[in-house]
């Protein structure tokens, strides 16, 4: 799993690492229990994926390990977003709305095949955790799930975005207490008993 760890409430420099002081880390454990799922790939550069923003079709796998997963969990679209300002048009707009806390009517699902960036989720206590993905991982954040993007300190991603059907990428900023795919995850994860 990758490394994750509580962040401040407020934050200057958000592509800083932004722990507490005294740092404190954040398990594996306690993210599968906020349904965060994750797969370290094997041999991401064995597969050549492209480097640029274009559509990449999920038949064309090369990697047995990820053939399984799209067909476990029925993911038939991918594409590649490279998050750079060389690379992403309206690269400052972009930024700044993967950085606005937000939900999905769907579950997100990114494989980081080079670079490295930040994920942040809310916790069930409603905290942020910092989840440092980087190349090789892949990982999914349940619908409905708080969530928030930034690059870290190298300012480089290339994520391959997969999606169960078409894709709707559509954020949805907080609030969203009334919204059904917050209910279902606050149902499915934040429930007492
Ligand atoms: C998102 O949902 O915030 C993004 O797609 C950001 C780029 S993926 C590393
Ligand atoms: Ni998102």
């Amino acid at each position: 799993w990758p490394d994750a760890w509580l962040m401040p409430d407020q934050v200057e420099d958000q592509c800083a690492p932004n722990q507490l002081e005294p740092n404190v880390p954040v398990s594996a454990e306690q993210m599968r229990d906020l349904g965060i799922c994750y797969w370290k790939m094997d041999d991401v550069d064995k597969y050549d994926y492209p480097i640029k923003a274009i559509p990449w079709d999920p038949k064309d796998a090369k990697d047995p390990k990820l053939q399984a997963l799209r067909d476990a969990r029925g993911y038939s679209y991918a594409d590649i977003i490279t998050v750079h300002p060389d690379h992403l048009p309206e690269f400052d707009q972009k930024i700044k709305a993967f950085f606005e806390e937000h939900i999905h009517d769907a579950e997100e699902i990114r494989y980081i095949v080079g670079g490295s960036g930040y994920f942040d989720v809310r916790n069930k206590e409603d905290k942020w955790v910092r989840v440092h993905v980087k190349k090789g991982d892949l990982m999914t954040l349940p619908e409905g799930i708080y969530h928030r993007f930034t690059c870290d300190e190298d300012h480089m991603i290339h994520a391959m975005r997969l999606f169960i059907g078409q894709p709707v990428w559509t954020p949805f900023n907080r609030p969203q207490e009334d919204h059904p795919s917050r209910k279902k995850y606050a149902e499915l994860f934040l429930a007492t008993e």
